[in-house]
């Protein structure tokens, strides 16, 4: 079973066999934490990005799926790229979020990542309420079978945190 740990912190400074990046659909960076991951990182991150541009993915990654680069001056082998989803009051979108875990956590099995570190995907610049981003993230982790020994939340500030750990609960 999947062993699930919640870290309050920058998940630049963790280390993990896979650190995940809440990307955009561009690849090519952004604020939040992918503006982070690729300044920690450095300049192999996003060359690695721009090869999956010219590439598989030339439309850019969709919503809701996964992709490995390096992960640079990182901690860890390996930075899985997924975008979330853009909050919204008149869609349900929570499918594509749980799909972001799920296929991160299948990336991540193709690679043999064995340990795999999220920060709270679309709870920031894409609106998603924090509650309801950690209850999505807790079960779809949960629910889904994977190698992949430890997952860690890593949670920005005790908001984020506390949030995750009502679900943890
Ligand atoms: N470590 C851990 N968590 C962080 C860090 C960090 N260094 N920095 C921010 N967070 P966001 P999204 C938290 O906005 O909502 C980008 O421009 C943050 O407090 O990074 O999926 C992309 O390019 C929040 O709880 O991602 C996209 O355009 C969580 O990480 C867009 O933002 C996610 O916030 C994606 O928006």
């Amino acid at each position: 079973m999947t062993a699930i740990t919640l870290v309050q912190g920058d998940i630049t400074r963790v280390s993990a066999d896979a650190i995940v990046n809440a990307a955009n659909s561009s690849l090519l960076g952004g604020g939040g934490v992918d503006g982070a991951i690729h300044r920690r990182g450095g300049p192999a991150i996003l060359a690695d990005c721009r090869k999956l541009r010219a590439s598989h993915y030339g439309k850019g990654l969709p919503t809701g799926k996964a992709v490995a680069t390096t992960a640079g001056e990182l901690d860890a082998r390996w930075v899985i790229h997924t975008v979330g989803p853009r909050y919204s009051l008149d869609e349900d979108r929570s499918e594509l979020l749980a799909s972001c875990y799920r296929e991160s956590l299948r990336v991540a099995d193709e690679l043999g990542a064995r340990t795999v570190a999220f920060p709270a995907v679309s709870a920031g610049i894409y609106g998603w309420p924090m509650d309801d981003a950690a209850r999505i993230a807790v079960e779809t982790v949960r629910a889904t079978e994977t190698a992949v020994e430890e997952v860690s939340f890593v949670l920005f500030d005790e908001k984020a945190y506390e949030a995750f750990a009502g679900q943890l609960g």
